[in-house]
């Protein structure tokens, strides 16, 4: 088999890579290890950027998240048993919208499934080679055949447990790492959202977000030690948990109850590769870096490293251009670590450290404090909340 652009993954990086180079007429394989099924029921992300909004909708994948997607001009940021909302919109002209991970991922592989065109699951044994040759190479087993893709170039978009990222030597590749004392412990429960925005709480038990998927599906996250067991989490306790970081000073009980339909623990971390290339292989996405969850920003980065990288990519295949290539990594990183910033400033501002002595308890509720009363304050929230512009070379 041959295809100018290998994909490796189909998560919302792979996918949209497919989606915009079949756009600009350029052909791409998608391979994946993992089941349809698998990917389309992986519950994720939930919160896209004005910008990936905008990138779904102008390239013909708005129907169902216009329909569907809940949009937002605002956020609550509580604490002290008080909510303080940020008006996105009318600090930014920017709006953000909830539509889960896996809607955006479904959308993308009926898109090309309707297409007829390659996306292949349920691959074992993918590996790269020739990675420093014009003609680099793809091999993994498929329906029992052991198949041989050649390409101009490789996308590895195969998340942070890919084989991609791997493949760059050691001694080129850097990394840069932080593990935080804590995880999130999310649930979904059939229960009207706590309320029409997002809630941020930060309080003495630790943090929690009231989030949803819907008018009557609920997402909710919950501040636990790194290596908490799920088991020790009843459904009764995590209702209480929930209640009393959600706390308000005037009494309200915001949070509504129901089946808790799935829970599950996530690390977090935060992670970055640099350089995002080696030769003919270009890394997108998770496989390149990894946020805390607390700035909603993973997918959107995807989002955003694969719309320089389909630039570049029909800059190299269409005209021969490769300086648009050359300069993805620059270009991809400078925004990426706008992104980790905003991640880890989010996390450090809202979440309890064990051991936090009193100071720094008051220094961090004075900090909220001024972000939610100063206008240039709730202005640095915003214009990151929302995504910041994204810096496409002419
Ligand atoms: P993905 O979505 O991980 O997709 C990578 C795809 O590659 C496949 N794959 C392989 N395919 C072929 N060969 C191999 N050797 C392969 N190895 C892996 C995988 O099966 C998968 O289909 O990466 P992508 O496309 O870069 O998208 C990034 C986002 O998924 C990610 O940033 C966010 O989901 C991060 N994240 C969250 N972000 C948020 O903003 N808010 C959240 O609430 C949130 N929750 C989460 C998350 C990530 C999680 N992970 C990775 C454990 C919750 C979880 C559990
Ligand atoms: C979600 O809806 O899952 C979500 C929203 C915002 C975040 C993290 C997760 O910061």
């Amino acid at each position: 088999m041959r295809t100018q652009i290998g994909i490796i993954g189909a998560g919302p990086a792979g996918l949209l890579l497919a989606h915009l180079l079949h756009r600009a007429g350029i052909e791409s394989v998608v391979i994946e290890a993992r089941s349809r099924a698998y990917v389309e029921d992986r519950i994720r992300a939930g919160l896209l950027e004005q910008h990936s909004v905008d990138i779904l909708v102008e390239t013909g994948l708005g129907a169902r998240l216009q329909r569907e997607g809940m949009s937002h001009d605002g956020v609550e940021l509580r604490f002290d048993g008080e909510g303080h909302r940020i008006d996105l919109h009318a600090l930014t002209g920017k709006r953000v919208t909830i539509y889960g991970q896996q809607e955006v991922v479904k959308d993308l592989i009926a898109a090309r499934l309707a297409a007829g065109l390659p996306l292949l699951f349920e691959a074992e044994g993918i590996a790269v080679s020739g990675l420093d040759t014009e003609r680099p190479r793809i091999t993994f087993r498929h329906d029992g055949a052991e198949r041989v893709l050649d390409c101009d170039i490789i996308a590895g978009c195969d998340g942070f447990h890919g084989i991609s990222r791997d493949a760059i030597p050691a001694s080129i590749l850097r990394a840069y790492d932080r593990i935080y004392p804590f995880a999130w412990l999310g649930i979904l429960a059939a229960a009207p959202p706590a309320s029409h925005e997002l809630i941020y709480a930060r309080h003495e038990r630790g943090f929690a977000l009231a989030t949803m998927r819907n008018p009557t599906l609920s997402r909710h996250y919950l501040q636990v030690r790194p290596d908490e067991d799920i088991a020790a989490w009843s459904d009764d306790r995590i209702w209480a948990e929930l209640h009393a970081r959600m706390e308000r000073r005037d009494g309200v009980q915001q949070m509504n109850e129901g089946p808790i339909l799935q829970k599950g623990i996530t690390a977090m971390r935060s992670f970055v590769a640099e350089p995002m290339r080696h030769g003919r292989l270009f890394l997108a996405g998770d496989a390149a870096h990894i946020v805390p969850p607390t700035g909603a920003k993973g997918m959107n980065l995807a989002i955003a490293d694969i719309r320089v990288l389909a630039l570049a990519l029909e800059a190299f295949c269409k005209r021969g251009e490769a300086r648009l290539l050359d300069a993805y990594s620059e270009i991809a990183l400078k925004r990426i670590w706008k992104a980790q910033r905003f991640s880890w400033w989010m996390t450090s501002m809202l979440h309890r450290f064990d051991g936090e002595d009193p100071f720094e308890h008051k220094v961090q509720v004075a900090e909220l404090d001024y972000i939610c009363r100063s206008p240039a304050g709730a202005m640095t929230l915003a214009e990151n909340y929302v995504g910041l512009p994204l810096e496409l070379p002419a």
